[in-house]
This record gives C-alpha cells, structure tokens and sequence, in this order.
C-alpha cells in the first residue's frame, strides 16, 4: 500500500437504557445539562443496540456518516460538539507493521467516516439516540486513543443526547446532574457525568420485557417538550426539587438491596409523575394517548393502550398485595415491563398475549370496540 492508502477502523456497540428515574428538563441547552439527577437500567447489549464503525483516512476530505446505511449530515451542533471534544483529547496512535503513526496534532487535520447501525428498526419509536450517542463517543475515542475515564467520555456522550451519557455503562448507572448551575467556559458542565452503580451481575434475575405497539414517530420531540416543559410546568419544579432527590436515595437503596417491590414502586410512581408533569406543560403533551398500531398489512388505533397495561398491571400488584411486576413509558407508547425473575416474567408474557394478542381482524375489534375488563 502506497503511503497514502491507509486506513485504520475501530468498532464498538452500545446498548440502548430505559430510565426508572426520569431525565425531563434541562438547565443548560448547550451543554445538555439536566434539572435533576437520573436512574436507569442498561439493556443486554445482545437486543436494542448500536453498532458503530470509524475510520479514518488521509484520503477522506471531510468528515462523512451513514446511519443504516444512508448518509445523514454531521452539520448538527450535536455531533459537532462530540467530534470537536474527542479531538481535542485525541492520542498518538503508532501502527509499526503498517508504518502509521499519527501523533495527537495530526488529528485535527484527518477526517472521520462513521458508519452506524441499529439492530432494531429505527422506525420503530424506540430511543436511538442513546445508544447512537454512547456508541459514537466511545468508537472515536478508541480510533483516536483517547485516554479518559469512562465517566469523562460519558460528559461527552451527554453533549450528543442527555440520555446517552448512561448508556457507557452496563448494570444500573446514575446520571449525576452536577453542581454547577449555569456554565462558565471553565466548568463546562465536566461534573454532569454518569457514574455505574451496581454493574450487570448485581441483580441478572430481573427481566425487561418491551412491548412494541407502535411504528409511528412521536409527535413531540424530548427535546422540545422537555423545553416546554421546564418554562410551563410548575409540577416539573417541584419534582426536580422536592420529588426526585429523596426518589433517587431510595431507588439506590432498593438497587442495593434488591427490593423488587421498592424498586417497582418507585419506577411506577417515577413514570407516571413524568407523564403529569408532560399534562401540566403548556399547551399539555400527551405522551399517553390512543396510539396508533402499524402492523403491516394493517393500520388501527389502540384504545385506552396506556391506561389498559398500567391498569392491569396495577390489578396485578394489589391483588398479590405486594408488587410483583413493573412497568414504564418514555417518550413514546412502547411499554416498558418488569420483572422480578424468568418465572414471574413468563406468567407475564402470557397475560399480556391473552389481553393484548397480536393483531388480526378479530382482535382489532376488541380493540378499537375497547374493552374495559382489564
Ligand atoms: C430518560 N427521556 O431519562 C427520559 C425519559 C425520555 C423520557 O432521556 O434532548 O433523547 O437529546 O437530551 O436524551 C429522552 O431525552 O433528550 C429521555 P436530549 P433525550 O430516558
């Protein structure tokens, strides 16, 4: 190969996280900066995940990317921010077999070809962002032997997408808000980073079941309704203040403890709190409404989805008199399910198929008709 044809790559994968203490509201735009602290659980990295090539090249003239194969431009302060930051922390890189070497000031001069995949349709409303972001962060910092502690590259990965800062860590990982209020040039917001609190194997008996209903993207960006929400919603500052402090001890206590019935109170309580305070926002966002079911060939509406699952769930626990299972929804009407080992989640899967089985005509009507008996 000619001096000039070398090309060195660096791949990672990333899993997507579901939130049991909710991100909604940020103090900084910029920086992405948050109003409280958050708690979430990192998926086996075998389902929902990103998988992210780099490479670089003295033959690329700019930086380029491609997301499930289609080119997406890069111009997005977002990602320019990442790029811009892992850069800067960029190392040497010596390749003796194939007589490259880039020394830390060649990199602002190379440029980057990203290619990156989901594993699960990005078409199906379920949080890429995340694991796009954490998976970006952490493939350029290995390209570019960046040497920083997991928790520096997750203030990094925050800059892409809040959420996206927990995804660097498996287990149960904590968003730390960071004390500074406002940012200064200095501060930079270098202390909001994610830190891991019990790693995969504290608690492996738990089981995460996602129930897919919807295709369609969700008609208010996280971005802009947590905007809204933070400048409208006066429930919002309570919860930021006086509600989720003392919820995050008590969910790390419950983590700690494995106390499934404390942690599927406070994740139920958490979700349904995020989703008043989208009601209180003005005007209101409705995460929680009849959402619509796309399954090909067929396109209906689910009646009454959300309030269908919580119902049933809540039915469950306070006829067993103690939680046996928990759920929660983001942004969008995919529903998030709990529970505590494989034997309660089978008993759960089979409930969910006798109420809510997959679509065909028959079942269509039941659920446009909406039965109420669970
Ligand atoms: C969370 N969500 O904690 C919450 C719960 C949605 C509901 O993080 O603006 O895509 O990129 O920082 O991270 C979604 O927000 O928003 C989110 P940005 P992000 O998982």
């Amino acid at each position: 190969e000619s001096k000039k044809d070398w090309i060195l790559m660096a791949t990672a994968r990333s899993p997507t996280n579901i939130a049991v203490v909710k991100y909604w509201g940020k103090r900084d735009e910029a920086l992405i900066l948050p109003i409280n602290d958050s708690i979430s659980v990192t998926l086996d990295p075998s389902h929902l995940c990103t998988t992210t090539t780099v490479a670089v090249s003295p033959n690329f003239d700019r930086d380029r990317m491609w997301l499930n194969g289609k080119e997406i431009s890069l111009s997005g302060g977002r990602y320019q921010r990442c790029l811009r930051e892992i850069r800067s922390r960029a190392g040497d890189v010596e390749d003796e077999k194939r007589g490259i070497c880039i020394g830390k000031e060649d990199w602002g001069k190379l440029h980057v070809h990203i290619a990156s995949y989901n594993n699960f349709p990005t078409a199906a409303g379920l949080a890429s962002s995340a694991a796009g972001f954490a998976c970006l962060v952490y493939s350029l910092a290995k390209l570019m032997n960046v040497r920083e502690e997991q928790g520096k590259l997750s203030a990094i990965a925050r800059q892409g997408s809040g959420s996206a800062c927990r995804s660097l860590f498996g287990g149960f990982v904590k968003w730390e808000m960071g004390k500074v209020l406002k940012c200064t040039k200095d501060s930079a917001g270098s202390d909001s980073i994610a830190v891991q609190l019990a790693d995969e194997q504290h608690w492996n008996d738990l089981v995460i079941i996602i129930a897919v209903v919807s295709s369609r993207q969700k008609e208010t960006s996280s971005t802009t309704g947590m905007r809204e929400s933070v400048e409208t919603s006066p429930l919002l500052h309570y919860r930021s203040t006086e509600v989720v402090p003392k919820r995050i001890l008590q969910m790390e206590e419950a983590i700690r403890t494995r106390d499934f019935p404390s942690f599927a109170r406070l994740t139920c309580a958490d979700s349904n709190q995020f989703h008043a305070v989208c009601l209180d926002t003005s005007p209101p966002i409705f995460y929680m409404n009849n959402t619509s079911h796309r399954q090909v060939p067929h396109s209906f509406i689910v009646t009454n989805w959300f309030f269908r699952i919580i119902s049933f769930m809540e039915k469950w626990n306070r006829f067993e008199g103690t939680p046996q299972v928990a759920y929660t929804f983001d942004a969008g009407p995919n529903a998030v399910l709990i529970a505590p080992n494989r034997k309660v989640a089978s008993l759960l899967l089979q409930r969910l198929l006798f109420y809510f089985p997959p679509s065909t005509d028959t079942e269509l009507k039941s659920f446009v008709l909406g039965d109420q008996s669970i």
